[in-house]
């Protein structure tokens, strides 16, 4: 490693969370298979001004707090090239007609705005624990559904324009995207430190193993592989000292735990989980403590008081756990935790009146999102930089009041409030799209990131 590099690695290192904005064709299509929410609430018709509202009400409560907070841009949809690749051809117009027509189930999963879930978008290695000091990127490469194959190449683009400065930051291709590397990024990845600019240790979660392994779930799929987790930390230069890599119960995926971060969240030395979370609870602590230079603080919640099924509809394990100056945290919680009785008593009385840094619980309304499954932490990608690297950004990713207020008139100028499974077809709504998005891409001073821009 550069001097330079080691310098700001060790230096005033903050955690930046990047939520994605919410884009103008967020409804909801029933098209994630395991997902209980995304399951239960295909057809409703959605509101996306709403929903992006939300999304930025959640950034600038934060922002306002003292935390840092960036925001990264929603994707191109509907994805006419990828319907064009499937063979429905012609005007714009006439793809869309068709595919309603033919496929309302492809014309459905092109429309999808499922990148607004950033902690799906990449798995990030900060440079304090990347031994040459850079920050590392890889995309996911989100294979196990199609509507999520399609975001990998943009989300490359958008994190390429705004970690530009290749002296601080590492981009990787994503991995092959075939079964045996199913990647779906930070969802599945836990950074532990004392600090976050201490050493950290990398607890990765899989859901199955591609070659060998325990037994899998046996009703829905395991969305990440051992193999890619392995890949990724290989691709990012992680020794095995700093990596513990962990099997998700699978009886925990069968109940609707499609991620990891729907039923544990660690933040610094804490890591707050579910009984179910593991399929070795005790070896993944033990593996942990053995690498970590700082004591674990593991928050342990018994199936005896959340269970399992109330952990997935609350979303308790998804909230963000932050880190205050004062080394206490706060857990942001989602709506429909404060609604279940049985949960806002556990907060109450197991994580606030724990022995442990929780002190404070901040509740979030981001219920267009949840309906999909997205919580709020599915809804940021977590970047630890150094003050160093924060300069070294481009483009205006990290929210400010200006930038904030901008983002708002923005949204309520293109986003409409009702989107219903028979307004996808529309060509007006997908002309209202670019218009947003190339309006977007120049508020952000990202340059040129979607296909629309890049073939003109
Ligand atoms: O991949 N939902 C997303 C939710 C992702 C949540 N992310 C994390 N847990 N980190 C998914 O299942 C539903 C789209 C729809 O049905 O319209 C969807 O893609």
């Amino acid at each position: 490693m550069s001097g330079d590099a080691m310098n700001d690695a060790v230096s005033d290192v903050q955690e930046v969370n990047f939520d994605g904005l919410v884009g103008p064709t967020h409804n909801y299509a029933g098209l994630a298979h395991g997902n209980v929410a995304s399951m239960r609430h295909g057809g409703l018709e959605a509101n996306p001004r709403e929903a992006a509202l939300q999304g930025l009400e959640k950034m600038k409560s934060l922002m306002d707090a003292g935390y840092a907070q960036g925001v990264l841009p929603p994707q191109q949809r509907p994805d006419l090239g990828a319907l064009r690749a499937l063979g429905f051809g012609g005007s714009d117009a006439q793809v869309l007609a068709r595919a309603a027509e033919q496929a309302p189930h492809l014309l459905r999963a092109v429309c999808s705005a499922s990148s607004m879930w950033t902690a799906n978008a990449a798995t990030v290695t900060p440079g304090v624990d990347a031994p040459d000091g850079r920050v590392h990127f890889t995309p996911a490469n989100l294979q196990s559904s199609f509507h999520r194959y399609l975001e990998p190449q943009t989300t490359g683009r958008v994190l390429a324009a705004i970690f530009s400065d290749a002296g601080h930051f590492a981009h990787h291709p994503a991995l092959p995207a075939t079964p045996a590397f199913s990647d779906e990024g930070a969802a599945n990845h836990t950074r532990l430190a004392g600090d976050h600019g201490e050493a950290g240790v990398h607890l990765y979660v899989y859901g199955r193993q591609a070659f060998g392994g325990e037994r899998g779930p046996v009703r829905y799929p395991a969305r990440q592989t051992r193999e890619a987790s392995e890949a990724i930390a290989r691709q990012h230069g992680l020794s095995d000292a700093q990596c513990v890599f962990a099997q998700q119960h699978p009886d925990a995926i069968d109940a609707g735990v499609f991620h990891n971060d729907v039923i544990a969240v660690g933040n610094g030395p804490v890591l707050l989980y579910h009984d179910m979370a593991f399929r070795n609870e005790a070896g993944t602590l033990d593996a942990l403590r053995e690498r970590m230079a700082s004591p674990l603080i593991p928050v342990r919640v018994p199936s005896e008081a959340i269970a399992l099924d109330d952990a997935v509809s609350t979303y308790l394990f998804n909230s963000q756990l932050l880190s205050n100056p004062d080394g206490s945290m706060t857990l942001v919680v989602p709506g429909e935790c404060q609604e279940n009785e049985s949960v806002w008593r556990v907060i109450q009385d197991l994580l606030l009146a724990g022995y442990n840094p929780i002190s404070e619980v901040v509740v979030k309304d981001v219920k267009q999102s949840m309906r999909n499954g997205g919580g709020p932490a599915c809804l940021r990608l977590r970047v630890a930089l150094s003050a160093a690297e924060r300069g070294a950004m481009s483009g205006r990713a990290l929210l400010t009041e200006k930038l904030y207020a901008e983002l708002i008139a923005w949204v309520e100028r293109h986003y409409r409030d009702r989107l219903g499974p028979g307004d996808l077809a529309d060509p007006a709504l997908a002309r209202e799209t670019l218009t947003a998005l190339d309006e977007l891409t120049g508020l952000l001073r990202i340059g040129s990131v979607y296909p629309f821009q890049l073939d003109a």
